[in-house]
């Protein structure tokens, strides 16, 4: 699928988190963290980003670089699931000392095939051949490739996993419902009623049952991508900002 990829495609704006990051201190702070926000991608869970997260990698050196998307899976739907060969997924750095929110470094993650020998490419950090929501496949600059739900890459270099790994987003979706009703969606898996969403929504268990908080994602799969990496690939010294979209 590649060459199609080549041509110009209008992005898809399809969820947007953001984080600034220390280049040495870790997550400084966090502006946003999605599932499910529009009905398009309610309908079609592989064009759904859920959240990007940038935390600390193997050591203080390294950094590690994380989009997930499709959750919620249940373990029923995660073996059949895969990431969507026809989409351009990106995760954008802005390095600027005074953040202007344009990406100056690209991660362009594409895959190939359709099952679980599902291939993955990555291509970056490099500089996008442009910038903001029309993106096109960069041809140079190192690549990290091979097979999905495997490690890839090098432990000093870029290493990379792209695969089924569990939700690692948390929330009572029932006291989110209850709060704002107006969110819950007319079709889709979450538009089915809490809690009777009983065959995977988790009991809740301890001496406050009824009352407590239940993750609902608890039980629940994502397609996650995973990137680490030396921070001085991004930025040598200062903070940077971080965030995911996907290209169609
Ligand atoms: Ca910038």
């Amino acid at each position: 699928m590649l060459p199609t990829l080549r041509s110009r495609r209008r992005a898809f704006a399809l969820a947007l988190v953001a984080a600034a990051v220390g280049a040495t201190a870790g997550v400084r702070a966090l502006r946003a963290s999605d599932h499910q926000d529009t009905p398009e991608v309610e309908l079609n869970q592989r064009m759904d980003i859920n959240d990007v997260y940038a935390f600390p990698g193997a050591d203080p050196t390294r950094i590690t670089l994380v989009m997930t998307t499709a959750s919620p899976l249940t373990p029923a739907a995660s073996a059949t699931t895969f990431f969507d060969p026809n989409l351009l997924y990106l995760i954008k750095v802005d390095t600027n000392t005074v953040p202007d929110g344009i990406e100056d470094l690209v991660f362009q993650i594409t895959f190939s095939g359709n099952d679980a020998n599902q291939q993955v490419t990555v291509r970056g950090p490099v500089k996008p051949n442009e910038t903001g929501t029309s993106n096109t496949l960069v041809t140079t600059g190192a690549t990290v490739s091979g097979t999905i739900n495997s490690n890839l890459g090098s432990a000093t270099g870029t290493q990379v996993f792209a695969g089924l790994r569990a939700d690692p987003f948390f929330i009572d979706l029932t006291q989110f419902f209850n709060i704002l009703n107006d969110r819950r969606p007319a079709t889709g898996p979450l538009a089915v009623s809490q809690p009777a969403q009983t065959s995977w929504r988790p009991a809740c268990t301890g001496g406050n049952a009824g009352t407590c908080a239940v993750n609902t994602l608890n039980g629940l799969n994502a397609l996650g991508i995973v990137i680490e990496l030396p921070i001085a690939q991004l930025k040598t010294s200062g903070k940077f900002g971080v965030w995911g979209t996907i290209a169609r």
